[in-house]
């Protein structure tokens, strides 16, 4: 350990520490903006600069090393008229449309402007006018509004080990692109979201499928569906300035209801309906000799990843189509039969944390004679902006349930929006089938955890199961490098194409990104608690699957599953 003192307060703190994180310690806050806590520590925006006694020139905090004695000062006149002058630069070259923003009083560089007390900008940069990148299904870039802070570079090269884009020119025309002047759609990018989680200002976010849902909405002969993942109802209150892990399943259905949705389903429903198919394929290829271990294909941003970067591990991905999809193959078809309506009537928006699913959407194999499963996607956020937008007061919305029958769904669909989750619903029905009777054993806590890799050896029957979980590309990387070494061996793995899972999907709303892990904490320490207060937590055991078995699919992996809940890749 060493000593630093800090405005006069001297603490202990390793000899590794930054003297930001020694500060941190002291209780002093430094204004930071391109800091990402051991993701992009470059100090390229030197917003962060504080003087250090004996050292000539202002230092950028974040990046310099603690030493024993050290003294530092965070508050002269020296340093606010740095940092103001730093900002000032920033915005100088800045596309400042506030007002129509995207990221409008959830900004950043706007909350640093009045922190510093910028009032004037003195000076004015060349401020080249680019066009934005809107040919992603997923996710469009805005060049002008970026203040090249680099977080999203590393957050897509360090974390999800996707190198998407990087820094491009120099000087003025610097910028954050893909490579070769493409745009993101022919660039390798996995549509993640990532890049937008830690964004500060507007230069990145979804693509806008708002407008296409109100006119659905407005269609008189259009009968509009939604159905909402696992981890918006513990993240969408966030957006009213709900605590972080409110349990919103309720009022979010009230607030589908009152926007028009014809029907309300919950996205869990598909999600034990992934269990029937993905366990039953599970089994057949243990029983078989099918292709193992066995990955998960849920996370449509990890199917890109492994088609882009693993495709020799194709032939292991599950054949099922994640559960939002197969929820919109069934409403055209069972749902469409059930209550006489024409499919080409229907329009299935998902409400998911995801930005990657509006580019599974668009995928050629998920549609029917030309009718696509899913037509909208809608992230959290969006659904957020057209809650507000309507004039609906969320936080004081009643409790209203999800439609029927494909709103019925168990604890075991709901973990699925936690990394592990898949993984555990499917060992809690799997362990039942395969030992022919109902385990008291619902709780798998060795498969549940925040490490981005994890595994465990379950005891099924006598049968050792190896399994393993990846959250986050990057993490997803590091195991299948290690099983292409022949260094381990599974039967099973669960991945998840962001860090946590999809509670921390690229469509979730945005807090500063340095406080994420408190986040994800909260977030899935909300989805457990949303299992736990299930009457029913094993996705065989829910009643709505057993009766669309018997009345339509058969029986799990029959040939209309194959046809309406499965899929395939391409290399
Ligand atoms: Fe997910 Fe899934 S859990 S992929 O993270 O399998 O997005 O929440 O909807 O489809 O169920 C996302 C979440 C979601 C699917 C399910």
């Amino acid at each position: 350990k060493v000593r630093v003192t800090i405005d006069g307060i001297t603490v202990e703190v390793p000899s590794h520490y930054t003297v930001l994180e020694a500060a941190k310690e002291a209780g002093i806050d430094i204004p930071t903006l391109c800091y990402l806590k051991e993701i992009n520590q470059i100090g390229a925006c030197r917003i962060c600069v504080v003087e250090i006694e004996g050292v000539r020139n202002l230092q950028t905090s974040c990046t310099y090393p603690v030493f024993d004695g050290m003294k530092v000062y965070t508050n002269t006149a020296k340093i606010r008229e740095a940092r103001k002058l730093n900002l000032e630069l920033i915005l100088s070259n800045h596309d400042r449309s506030c007002l129509t923003c995207i990221r409008n009083t959830n900004c950043e560089l706007q909350s640093l402007s009045k922190k510093l007390g910028v009032n004037e900008i003195r000076f004015e940069g060349e401020n080249i006018k680019y066009s934005i990148d809107n040919a992603s299904p997923a996710i469009v870039r805005d060049p002008n509004k970026c203040v090249l802070c680099r977080r999203c570079v590393s957050v897509c090269s360090e974390v999800q080990n996707v190198f998407a884009i990087g820094m491009v020119n120099r000087g003025f025309k610097t910028m954050v692109a893909p490579s070769f002047g493409r745009s993101l759609k022919d660039s390798p990018c996995i549509s993640c979201g990532q890049c937008i989680e830690v964004c500060p200002v507007g230069a990145i976010y979804e693509k806008d499928h708002t407008k296409r849902v109100y006119e659905a909405l407005a269609d008189e002969k259009k009968y509009v569906v939604a159905q909402t993942a696992p981890a918006v109802r513990v993240a969408l209150g966030e957006e009213f300035g709900m605590p972080i892990g409110s349990i919103v399943t309720g009022k979010m259905v009230a607030a589908l209801k009152r926007m028009g949705f014809d029907a309300v389903f919950d996205t869990d429903f598909a999600a034990d309906l992934t269990i029937m198919e993905e366990g039953s394929e599970l089994l057949e290829r243990l029983k078989n000799g099918g292709k193992l271990p066995m990955i998960t294909s849920c996370s449509p941003g990890w199917i890109a990843f492994c088609e882009k970067y693993y495709p020799e591990f194709i032939d292991n991905l599950s054949t099922c189509k994640s559960p939002h999809m197969m929820m919109g193959a069934l409403v055209k078809s069972y749902y469409a039969e059930k209550e006489g309506l024409n499919p080409e009537d229907i329009y299935v928006v998902s409400i998911m944390p995801c930005t990657a699913k509006k580019l599974e959407i668009e995928r050629p194999e998920m549609q029917h004679n030309g009718i696509k499963d899913v037509d909208a996607v809608l992230t959290t956020r969006e659904l957020a902006r057209m809650i507000k937008e309507m004039g609906i007061d969320f936080v004081n919305l009643p409790d209203e349930e999800y439609d029927e029958p494909l709103g019925m769904s168990t604890g075991a669909g709901v973990i699925f929006g936690a990394t592990g989750g898949v993984m555990e619903a499917a060992l809690r029905t799997v362990a039942d089938i395969v030992e022919g009777r109902e385990l008291d054993k619902v709780d798998f806590e060795e498969v549940r955890g925040l490490e981005g890799v994890r595994e465990a050896t379950i005891k099924i029957d006598g049968m050792d199961i190896k399994v393993a979980i990846a959250n986050g590309t990057g993490n997803a990387k590091k195991l299948l490098d290690k099983i292409k070494a022949g260094e381990v061996e599974y039967h099973f793995i669960e991945v998840m194409g962001c860090p946590g899972g999809c509670i921390m999907g690229g469509g979730q709303p945005i807090h500063n990104p340095n406080e994420m892990g408190k986040v994800k904490e909260l977030r899935a320490k909300a989805i457990y608690e949303a299992d736990k207060s299930l009457p029913i937590r094993k996705s065989h055991k829910n009643p709505a699957i057993q009766k669309l078995y018997e009345e339509f699919l058969g029986s799990p992996l029959s040939e209309k599953s194959h046809h309406l809940l499965h899929t395939h890749y391409s290399k």
